[in-house]
Parts: structure tokens; C-alpha cells; sequence
């Protein structure tokens, strides 16, 4: 059935010059399924990125992509539908946290390209507010950049912001570009882990579209360029010889860049990448790493979003909801260690015991079945995000975001996972460290 209509679909529509090949239908077309019965989960709060990944797919439900537009305008136009100057009103002795709290560029950036991408597009005017309070989020950043030498976010989420807003053909401030291009130039993109490759690409996305800005004065277009080519580079050299560029994750971020300059039919590099994420397609279990994963397997990139028009979409997409993974009839035994190197921290090891659960059981139920030592019982806590549950606190140790704090995951060997705590599987015999690590 799927592959008949994915035959029929090559015959109506023209192929992309980017998007997987027609061999691989099927299988894009089951991650699609896959991800939009993760999003018509009860209980998720809805996700822009996810909305975003929906939008650029080929096939479609488009009665569900109506309601979880609605949910995200719910949640977003309640914080973001309304003027900067009204919500830093004084209300009761207290200020809006919005202006408070830490920007969410990020979200709000892939919000507004969520927008911009439905069909039929949203009344302008709800588009207005949320773009005031997106360059006053990238203002924020780019003050703390100064300050701290970094965004208080992050540079990914500083490239969605610069990238979302050049979408909606905002003008940016220069200084604010010119930040990005000095972290560029000087290699400032470097996660803890050293994989840059996911904030690189991103950043690389917000330089291409800029430079085909109008109001982006010569010389300011010519560092564009030089930055969009520089980083083209670096992916190029950055793939190793499974075809990946990083890891399975950041593949599909750094192909949107070889789609996003028209060098997805010149580069070889491009077609290798796609070789290996299909080959890598079952380790994309989280609904935000399935939705970038994606837009690559379509051909598209965030910056496809700019010339969408509204067509003629095929509403023939249903959803997959998979069963939770078997478990073994037999057991396995873990060993689990916390360690807390940062000051403050009461010990440098909190924790170090062995721990028994159904082999096949994920990093999240082995902590669940983690005994007390002594007197004290385990404990930690996760907070909901769309790649899964992000570790926040361990022993009662939270990890402290605005510090760049994090709760990191390693294997015995010391080298950092891929993956978080319910999508990481150990084997029986493994080490797993837990340590409070600064980023
Ligand atoms: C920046 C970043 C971080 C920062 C986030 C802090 C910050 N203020 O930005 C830090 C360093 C803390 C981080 C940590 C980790 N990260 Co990270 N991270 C990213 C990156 C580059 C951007 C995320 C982002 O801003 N998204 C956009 C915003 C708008 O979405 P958001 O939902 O609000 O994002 C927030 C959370 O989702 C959370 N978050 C960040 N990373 C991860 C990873 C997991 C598994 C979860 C559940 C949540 C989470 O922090 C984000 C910012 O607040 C992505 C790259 C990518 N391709 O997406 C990798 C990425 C998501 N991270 C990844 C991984 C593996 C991790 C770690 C598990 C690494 C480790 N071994 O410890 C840990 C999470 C451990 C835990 N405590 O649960 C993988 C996830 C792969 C997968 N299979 O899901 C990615 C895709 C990188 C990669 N190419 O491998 N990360």
C-alpha cells in the first residue's frame, strides 16, 4: 500500500534534487508516520520543532497539523501574543517572568518558522508580537555575549533566532550578525562533547539566508559567503569515512546546509551523508531528532521555509505508534557511579552501586531500580523536551542552567553518549557515569 502510493506520489510531484532516494520511500515515509504518532501522543506538550518537521514532510495529516498548530498558537500566543511594553507592566509587585526569565530564542524562533510554514498562513497580525519578543530575545543573548562571552543561551539557539527572523524577512542588527561571524571565524561553537557540527550547520543556515537579504550592505554579504563556504568546508572535512558528518544527530543539520547553497547534486559529500543516515534511520527514536532528521530525508531546509507557498498537499499520511520495546526474560547488572566534580558538590562521588534490571532496559528504568546506598535512597528528576526526558537533578544535586550546568551521561570508558537517558540502552557489564559537568 505504502509503497504504491509513494510510487504514485513520485509520478504526480516532481523530486527534489536534495530529497532521499526513491528507494528509501518507504522507509522516510514510515519515520514520518513514526513521528506523527509520537506528536498525537496525549500528554506532550506540543513542539514547534516537531510542527516544523511536520510541515516540510511530503505527505501529510492535515487535519492533525490544524490542531497541533492550535496547541502551539495556545501556548505560545498566551506568553508571546502580546506587546514587550504590556507584559513588563508591573502587575501586582511582580514583573512578567517572560522578561525576567532566560530568552527562549530557540523556541520561539522555531515557532515563528512553524508559522510561516502552515498553510493556510496565520492572520499576519499573530505573527507581529512574537517577533518583537524574538529580537528582544536575541538582544538579551547578544548582551550576554558581551558579558559572558557566549549567549545566555546558547549559539545554537542564537543561529534559530538570526535564522527565524531572516525567514520572516526581519532585518537583524549587524552587531548582532557580526557576533555570529566572529564565533564563527574564531571556532567558538564547540559543545562540550567537541561536536560542534549541530551548531555550526545552524549557524551556517542563518549566514545563507542573510546574504541574499537586499539590505545587507556589500561588504557585510561578502563575509556571508566566506562564512557560509569556510563552514561547507569544515562538514566536508568533519565526515568520516561511515559517511556521517558528527554523529547519526547532527547529520541531517549539517545536509541542510549542502540543500539550503544548491550543492546537494555537487557535493559528493552530500550523497554519502545520505547513504548513512538511512542506514543510521532506527537510532532517530525522539520526536525532535526525528523531525531534523526529516527535513533532510525531503530534501528541504529551514530556509525552504522562505518560499513555501500554499499548494495542493497530499493529506494521506497516518500515524505509527509503536509498542514499547520487549525486555529480556533475562537480567543485567549495571554499574551506576554520580559523580559531582564542581565546587559546592558535598563529595566528589555521591553514588557507586551495582544495579539489576530486565537486560534491554533503558538508562531511565535503570535509574528507577537504582537501590538505596546506606541510608539514602537514589533519587533524580527529568524534565519533559521533545528529544525525551533531559536529566535535571541527581541526589538532590540540580544542575544549574544559568551556570551551564548539566547533569552529563558517559559511558565507563569516559567517552559522553549519544543519546539520552530513555533512549540509551547499557549492556550487561557496562558503567554508567553520571556527572555534574559544566558546558
Ligand atoms: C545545546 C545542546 C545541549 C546543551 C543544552 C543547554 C542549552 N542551554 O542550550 C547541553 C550541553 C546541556 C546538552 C546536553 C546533552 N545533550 Co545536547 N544538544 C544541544 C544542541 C546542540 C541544541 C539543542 C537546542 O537548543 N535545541 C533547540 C531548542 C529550541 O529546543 P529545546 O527542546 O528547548 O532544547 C532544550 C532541551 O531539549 C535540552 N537538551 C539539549 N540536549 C539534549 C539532549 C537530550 C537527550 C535531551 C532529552 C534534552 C536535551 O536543552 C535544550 C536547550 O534548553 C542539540 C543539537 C540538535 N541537533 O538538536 C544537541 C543534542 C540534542 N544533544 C544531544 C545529547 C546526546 C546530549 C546529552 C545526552 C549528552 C551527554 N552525553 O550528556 C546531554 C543531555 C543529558 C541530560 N542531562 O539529560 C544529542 C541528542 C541525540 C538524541 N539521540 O536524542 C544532540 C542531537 C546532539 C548530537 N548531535 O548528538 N545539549
Amino acid at each position: 500500500m505504502w509503497l504504491l502510493l509513494a510510487l504514485l506520489q513520485a509520478a504526480v510531484l516532481p523530486a527534489r534534487p536534495c530529497e532521499a532516494p526513491a528507494e528509501a520511500a518507504v522507509a522516510v515515509r514510515a519515520l514520518s508516520a513514526r513521528l506523527l504518532g509520537l506528536a498525537m501522543e496525549p500528554g506532550q506538550d506540543a513542539d514547534p520543532g516537531i510542527y516544523v518537521g511536520l510541515r516540510l514532510g511530503s505527505e501529510h495529516d492535515l487535519s492533525m497539523e490544524h490542531s497541533y498548530l492550535q496547541r502551539l498558537q495556545d501556548a505560545f500566543q498566551s506568553r508571546y501574543g502580546r506587546s514587550l511594553h504590556a507584559a513588563s507592566r508591573q502587575s501586582h509587585g511582580h514583573r512578567h517572568r517572560n522578561t525576567d526569565s532566560m530568552p527562549e530564542t530557540g523556541r520561539l524562533a522555531l515557532y515563528l518558522l512553524g508559522l510561516r510554514a502552515s498553510c493556510p498562513p496565520p492572520d499576519p497580525t499573530t505573527q507581529r508580537f512574537p517577533v518583537t519578543w524574538l529580537k528582544y530575545y536575541l538582544e538579551k543573548d547578544w548582551a550576554g555575549s558581551r558579558h559572558h562571552g557566549h549567549p545566555l543561551t546558547s549559539y545554537y539557539q542564537y543561529s534559530l533566532g538570526v535564522l527565524a527572523l531572516c525567514v520572516h524577512r526581519k532585518r537583524v542588527r549587524e552587531e548582532v550578525i557580526q557576533r555570529l561571524l566572529v564565533a564563527e571565524q574564531h571556532r567558538r561553537f564547540g559543545h562540550v562533547d567537541g561536536n560542534a557540527v549541530d551548531t555550526e550547520a545552524v549557524a551556517a543556515l542563518a549566514f545563507a539566508c542573510l546574504k541574499k537579504e537586499q539590505h545587507i550592505r556589500a561588504g557585510l554579504a561578502a563575509e556571508l559567503r566566506t562564512a557560509v563556504h569556510r563552514t561547507r568546508a569544515r562538514l566536508v572535512e568533519a565526515q568520516s569515512a561511515d559517511g556521517l558528518i558528527g554523529n547519526a544527530f547532527s547529520t541531517p543539520l549539517a545536509m541542510q546546509v549542502f540543500i539550503a547553497t544548491n550543492t546537494c547534486k555537487t557535493q559528493p559529500a552530500y550523497g554519502r551523508a545520505m547513504a548513512a543516515l538511512l542506514h543510521h534511520l532506527d537510532s532517530f527514536t525522539s520526536a525532535a531528532t526525528m523531525a531534523q532528521a526529516l527535513l533532510a530525508l525531503n530534501g528541504r531546509s529551514y530556509l525552504s521555509i522562505a518560499s513555501m507557498q500554499c499548494q495542493k498537499e497530499l493529506d494521506t499520511l497516518t500515524p505509527i505508534f509503536l509498542e514499547p520495546m520487549p525486555l529480556g526474560p533475562h537480567n543485567m547488572t549495571v554499574r551506576l557511579v554520580v559523580e559531582c566534580p564542581v565546587p559546592g558538590c558535598p563529595q566528589q562521588l555521591l553514588y557507586d552501586s551495582l544495579v539489576s534490571a530486565p537486560a534491554g532496559a533503558s538508562l531511565l528504568d535503570l535509574l528507577r531500580a537504582a537501590p538505596p546506598q546506606g541510608s539514602k535512597n537514589f533519587t533524580f528528576e527529568t524534565q519533559d523536551t521533545a528529544y525525551g526526558p533531559f536529566l535535571t537533578s541527581v541526589q538532590g544535586m540540580a544542575a544549574r542552567p544559568k551556570e551551564r550546568h548539566y547533569w552529563q551521561l558517559l559511558s565507563g570508558l569516559g567517552t559522553s553518549l549519544q543519546m539520552g537517558v530513555a533512549d540509551y540502552r547499557p549492556k550487561d557489564g557496562n558503567t554508567v557515569i553520571l556527572r555534574l559537568s559544566k558546558w
